[in-house]
């Protein structure tokens, strides 16, 4: 849990830091599949801010949506999602070796709207827009940010969308009980989960899971930490296609039962 110095701490902290850009799905678009057959893809080149991002908003007072990196895909049917998240020291000019990895898969995305009186102007979300903050008012607990790690939440931007954020699931690197859930069991830098997916637009939003990086004593603690992230989809077997295969392996097995009797 945090601390109120630590609080303190980091407000101090961001006072220095620069203007952080708003939730984007710009160049981490993971594509777009249809659950009939195998594909995939891996993007190489992102970066997170801090190696804790994950840790802080899976905790009671949630997190920032700016400490995490999101990434969308679309199924247009149902599908087997296999997600993996690796620290990539060269991602970018910028970034360093060392994330552990912490991610989170939700139903939705973020909303942009486009300016009707003029199409330049978009309106990203972030966690201080006007209709994050009216949604943070609504909660019974006071948030760092709207990003809740291991559950549903809203997010929204100045133009007044907002969506909900729908939570599938989890996965983060590390052994037994971590901040946030249980460990994948290998602490190795990687962190990967099959989920079974319906029809609809997803959030992948990764970040560190490295609850004690936040403190500000951290020397990286504004670092940007390299990743890559890549999908993998198949389909999900059909129940039709799983009960016919188990009557002809229950007839091969009478078969080879009544050829052994013989
Ligand atoms: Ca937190
Ligand atoms: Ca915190
Ligand atoms: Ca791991």
């Amino acid at each position: 849990m945090f601390t109120r110095q630590i609080l303190l701490a980091l407000s101090a902290a961001s006072l220095s830091l620069p203007v952080l850009a708003h939730v984007s799905y710009t160049g981490r678009d993971l594509g777009t599949y249809d659950g009939l057959s195998t594909a995939g893809a891996t993007i190489t080149n992102q970066a997170t801010t801090g190696n804790y991002g994950w840790a802080d908003a899976a905790d009671a007072d949630w997190g920032d949506s700016h400490k995490g990196k999101w990434f969308k895909f679309t199924l247009t049917g149902d599908a087997l999602v296999t997600l993996t998240v690796s620290a990539n020291a060269g991602a970018t000019s910028t970034s360093i070796g060392g994330l552990l990895p912490g991610f989170s898969v939700y139903q939705g995305i973020a909303p942009t709207s486009v300016d009707p009186g003029n199409a330049a102007v978009s309106y990203l979300s972030y966690d201080t827009s006007t209709a994050s903050t009216a949604y943070k008012a609504s909660l019974p607990f006071p948030v760092e940010g709207v990003w809740n790690a291991v559950g549903d939440f809203q997010i929204g931007n100045d133009f007044g969308a907002i969506n909900t954020l729908s939570f599938k699931g989890y996965a983060v690197d590390g052994v037994g009980a971590v901040q946030g859930g249980t460990g994948d069991g290998l602490l190795d830098g990687i962190t990967s989960k099959t989920f079974a997916l319906s029809a609809g637009t997803y959030s992948l939003i990764v970040g560190g899971a490295d609850y004690d990086a936040q403190l500000a004593s951290n020397p990286n603690l504004a670092a940007a930490y390299g990743m890559s992230v890549g999908i993998q989809v198949s389909s999900v077997p059909e129940p039709a296609t799983l009960s016919l295969y188990a009557l002809g392996l229950a007839g091969l097995l009478i078969g080879a039962r009544r050829r052994s009797q013989r």
